[in-house]
């Protein structure tokens, strides 16, 4: 590769890189629209909303921004309402702005105007602005009034004190504890910026996984300073909390939420944190999961639990974002149900200020998922999303897998919980159930690698889930086309082919690793590879095996979840239930999720169970090797540097699909006892040679896990 490559694009700018636009017409246009900026800065903000237009507009437009003046042609005004001129009192009466929304239009004789209530909606309506430029959109469409549809858009940071990052595939954590306070690395500006771009407002720094430790006055110093730089643009620290800190810090004998001692204890301790940290959020809590401490192990439900934390924070307005991800490895019932089994009989317990996070799916992040039964089963409780932006069960940092038709698929789901349109987009955002408090998380895949999220598309899915958050109603294509355009390259005959490789992509994935409703066959702990051979006796528990989820065995495949088998089923609401409980009418996507179904039936396409398995293993090789010939022939209109890497990664993608499809289809013959029609590529080796593949060192995960 030649030199040049050391100075070229990196991927560090991410999605704010900010290009002379190269479209003749288009630059006259904001040129003469965008000559003066007109502001009066008495915020922190607003001096982040200007240091950002006067970044971008030079280099998008190649003239200098001058500032001062009037509003009128030829300027862009920005500003709050009450610094506005009161001609444009009546613009904002029109718009009915928001308090985290904004107004931007042009008009002849006021020129470019972007109004707000509060100085954060300024900062938002500036990054629009900026957006509109970078894609290429008309002067005129600087018409527009804009509100987020949730209120907390918030990313999940799994990140250990030590800075590994559990499920992270892009280096260490960004947060350099051993150096702050004193130094704050630039980057958590630079973090901070591309955050309040999609109006992400909320960022938990820890990892549910949590340790006690972060909870330290030592830390609190160190996460002070970090929100010194994430104030200015609207980003309110959370942290997850141990359940039994009172025990490892305070020295109690108990961390039972009903206990007095207990109480007073997380009282002073959120006092103490809120007067070195005034805008802390509130805590992120994973309790009686996987191990971890929480109410159960006092006889006391989850409800206990969060509003005993929930009382504490209340008096400053936290909140308690507790983790719906809940099950139990003694208790036999299907783990896809144990979340309701344990939460939807509290509904109406939890405090105003307790939102429940729920993941997705109901399992745990596959590459595809029934959307999760609670939603549409807690109609009291503020019901949160949790998405997985980090891609641990999507091919870590080498896939490329556009997530967004992933987040799209659930969010426009149809819970029919309230009827047709129970959407479980309208649960999230609180409009279905009349809830004012609304949220979606997303756990984030950002580290230290300079381009922040290792693969060079894997920063689209921070950005899908950003853009989802404030908007649920975009849709996936959009985001893409955004986010190419920002990232790479205006050009039609880029944005076509990259666009078709990123709207096929998670399909692929699924399809090559486990289609049909398949989940969870990933190898044990790392989950980097197949194992769809991975017993109870080798994890410990069955609930964490491939064999469980599969059944597979002589008649046929899959997990049984109708009234025959778990009844999974009757967690979902008439009419979809049926639809899923009925195996002519459930999805063939879905198929295996809710049914065992026999080697020899008929799929619509009229293969056999078996047969489709196999066309839908070679079918996910073939999209990549689609993709890879697609990136291929788009070496022109973009850089080197990063043209070279996603090429390189597809190779590495493409081998990989081939050994998620030979290892599975080798282990599950071993029970159908049928061939690999002959128009298909043949295994390459053995079942023994796949099962004996072993990694160490994956990232993600922390290496005593080995031993
Ligand atoms: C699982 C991850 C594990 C997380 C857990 C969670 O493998 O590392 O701790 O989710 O969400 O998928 O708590």
């Amino acid at each position: 590769m030649p030199l040049q490559t050391l100075s070229s694009e990196d991927g560090y700018e991410l999605w704010l890189r900010y290009r002379l636009m190269d479209d003749p017409i288009l630059l006259t246009d904001y040129r003469s629209a965008l000559q003066r900026l007109v502001m009066r800065v008495d915020s922190a903000t607003l001096e982040a909303a200007r240091d950002e237009l006067m970044l971008a507009l030079p280099q998008l437009l190649g003239q200098a921004a001058s500032l001062g003046g009037e509003a009128g042609p030829g300027a862009l005004f920005c500003g709050r309402l009450d610094q506005s001129p009161p001609a444009f009192a009546a613009l904002a009466a029109d718009a009915d702005l928001d308090d985290e929304g904004f107004l931007l239009l042009k008009t002849d004789e006021q020129g470019a105007v972007l109004l707000a209530r509060r100085d954060i909606g300024v900062l938002y309506g500036v990054f629009h602005l900026l957006r509109l430029l970078q894609t290429h959109q008309p002067l005129d469409s600087l018409n527009v009034t804009a509100a987020p549809r949730t209120r907390l858009r918030m990313l999940n940071h799994w990140d250990n004190i030590d800075r590994t990052i559990e499920r992270g595939y892009a280096g260490f954590s960004l947060w350099d504890w051993h150096k702050l306070p004193h130094y704050v690395d630039p980057r958590c500006r630079d973090y901070a910026r591309a955050n309040a771009s999609l109006g992400i407002n909320a960022a938990s720094l820890t990892n549910v996984n949590a340790s006690a430790l972060i909870l330290q006055e030592t830390y609190l110093h160190k996460l002070a300073a970090i929100a010194d730089v994430f104030r200015p643009y609207g980003i309110r620290i959370f942290l997850t909390a141990r359940f039994n800190a009172p025990m490892t810090l305070g020295g109690l004998t108990t961390a039972d939420p009903l206990n007095p001692q207990v109480a007073a204890w997380w009282r002073r301790k959120v006092d103490e944190i809120y007067t070195i940290l005034p805008d802390f959020g509130g805590f992120v809590v994973k309790a009686n999961s996987e191990g971890e401490p929480g109410p159960h192990d006092y006889g006391r439900s989850h409800a206990d639990g969060a509003n005993m934390l929930a009382d504490a924070l209340a008096a400053h307005g936290g909140l308690v974002h507790w983790r719906a991800f809940v099950y139990d490895p003694n208790v036999p019932q299907d783990r896809v149900m144990q979340a309701n089994s344990q939460l939807a009989p509290l509904d109406g317990q939890f405090r105003s200020n307790v939102l429940l996070q729920v993941k997705n799916g109901p399992l745990d992040y596959q590459p595809r998922e029934p959307f999760h039964s609670l939603f549409g089963a807690m109609p009291k409780t503020v019901l949160t999303m949790e998405f997985q932006i980090t891609q641990e069960y999507l091919g870590c940092a080498t896939h490329l897998a556009y997530l967004a038709p992933l987040f799209k698929e659930v969010l426009d789901a149809d819970t029919y919980c309230q009827g047709e349109g129970s959407t479980v987009a309208r649960i999230v955002d609180g409009s279905l159930d009349g809830h004012r408090l609304s949220g979606m998380a997303g756990v984030s895949n950002i580290g230290t690698d300079r381009n922040w999220c290792g693969h060079p598309f894997a920063a689209a899915n921070w950005y899908a889930f950003g853009r989802l958050a404030w908007d649920h109603t975009l849709s996936a294509e959009q985001i893409a086309d955004e986010w190419l355009r920002m990232t790479f390259s205006n050009q039609p005959a880029f944005l076509e082919k990259a666009l078709d490789i990123m709207m096929q992509s998670r399909e692929a994935v699924v399809e090559y690793m486990m289609p049909l409703g398949l989940h969870h066959l990933f190898e044990a702990d790392h989950h980097y590879g197949p194992g769809p051979w991975v017993d109870a006796a080798r994890v410990g528990r069955a609930d964490w095996s491939s064999v469980y989820y599969h059944q597979a065995d002589s008649e046929g495949i899959g997990f049984d979840r109708t009234r025959t088998g778990s009844s999974a089923v009757s967690l979902y609401h008439s009419p979809y239930r049926e639809l899923l409980e009925n195996v002519e009418t459930c999805p063939e996507n879905l198929l295996l999720w809710f049914h065992h179904v026999r080697w020899d039936r008929r799929m619509k396409s009229g293969r056999t169970l078996w047969d489709e398995l196999c066309f839908m293993y070679n079918r996910g090789v073939e999209r990549v090797r689609q993709m890879q010939t697609d990136w291929d022939s788009l070496a022109d209109p973009i850089d080197l540097a990063r043209f070279e890497q996603v090429r390189a990664l597809l190779r590495v993608q493409e081998r990989e699909a081939r050994w998620w499809r030979d290892a599975c289809l080798l282990y599950f013959q071993s029970f159908s006892g049928k061939p690999i029609p002959a128009a298909y590529e043949q295994p390459e080796h053995t079942l023994e040679y796949y099962r004996g593949i072993r990694h160490y060192y994956v990232p993600g995960i922390r290496e005593r896990r080995f031993g």
